[in-house]
């Protein structure tokens, strides 16, 4: 199965699926249009989240960040004088400081990215969505800032007048998500933001042509008029979608089959079917391991019953 991946939402479901998969089932294609160079480093946020789960070392309250690390080398920075622009843990660093020597040195990220999975002891295949640099851009009252810098810099806070995923036109799907997407039909897009996190992967050249050709199950990361979490509502209604999960379904409307929303939603499984896709209802609020694992296991058994 191939999983579409953001920083959070899928994360907690990709919780509940290596529970049930095995490892060599899972190939998880990552978003990498919010990554950085801060202080000298690449920093690929949903990269990084996604080994850290892998790994069980990703901090669960926040869904980014190793649990239980330290910021000294940050909080030295900031005593000489020195403000970066994102707080990075130490041992995370030490990801970013691998991950930054080996491209440096020659290799693509996705080569970078192996390396690291090899290294935190991961099965599964965890790949960039890209080699090249993409790089989402929002849009605001105050001018035109790099994602980071609207959601850490300003806390999300100014008007949104748009979205420019930089870079997307130009940039090339990576070989192996490319060789992945050869040898499986079976693609998840979990419940992550249609616009940050699922918008760059799809946007990649070629990419939603290939998934037309493909079973595509997603999950919608909204319940009601609103995200679980993040600024998925403000982008959205910034880039003219209807926030609900209706909205998050036009949005994939051209390669969707089948679209997994919330039982508490008032949306009408029918007004679905109207863009054609089955839609199914179930309980997609993640907020345990268990949770996730029961989400995991239903959408799962639609890949087997539904197509
Ligand atoms: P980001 O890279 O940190 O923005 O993470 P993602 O794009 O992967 O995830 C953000 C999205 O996850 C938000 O739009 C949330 O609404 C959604 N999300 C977070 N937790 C849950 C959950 O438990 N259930 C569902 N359905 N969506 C969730
Ligand atoms: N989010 C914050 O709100 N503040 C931070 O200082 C911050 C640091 C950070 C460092 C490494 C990392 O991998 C993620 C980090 N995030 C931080 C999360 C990140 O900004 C976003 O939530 C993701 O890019 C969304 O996927």
């Amino acid at each position: 199965m191939i999983i579409l991946s953001g920083g959070t939402g899928t994360p907690k479901l990709l919780d509940g699926l290596k529970e049930i998969l095995p490892p060599e089932e899972l190939t998880v294609v990552v978003n990498t249009a919010e990554d950085l160079w801060v202080s000298g480093n690449l920093i690929s946020p949903d990269l990084d989240t996604v080994l850290y789960l892998f790994s069980d070392q990703i901090d669960r309250k926040k869904w980014w960040g190793i649990e239980n690390d330290t910021f000294r080398t940050y909080e030295r920075m900031q005593e000489l004088g020195v403000e970066e622009s994102m707080r990075l843990g130490d041992r995370d660093r030490a990801t970013h400081i691998i991950r930054s020597n080996l491209i440096r040195g020659g290799a693509s990220l996705t080569e970078a990215t192996v390396k690291l999975a090899s290294l935190l002891g991961i099965d599964a295949s965890i790949l960039p969505m890209s080699d090249d640099p993409v790089s989402t851009c929002i849009e605001t009252l105050n001018g035109v800032m790099h994602f980071q810098d609207f959601w850490v810099g300003k806390h999300g806070e100014p008007d949104v007048l748009g979205v420019d995923i930089r870079g997307v036109s130009e940039a090339s799907v990576a070989q192996k998500v490319m060789e992945a997407l050869e040898k499986d039909d079976r693609v998840l897009i979990g419940p992550s933001n249609p616009i940050t996190s699922i918008g760059p992967i799809i946007s990649l050249p070629g990419m939603r042509e290939l998934l037309k050709k493909k079973k595509v199950v997603a999950v919608s990361p909204i319940i009601g008029n609103a995200p679980v979490s993040g600024p998925a509502g403000k982008l959205m209604q910034a880039c003219g979608l209807e926030v609900s999960s209706m909205g998050v379904a036009e949005y994939y409307q051209e390669f969707l089959d089948v679209f997994v929303f919330d039982e508490r939603d008032r949306a009408d499984e029918f007004a679905f079917e109207r863009l054609g896709c089955r839609a199914c209802r179930a309980d997609t609020l993640m907020t345990s391991t268990e949770k996730s694992r029961e989400l995991a296991e239903f959408v799962v058994g639609l890949f087997d019953t539904v197509f």
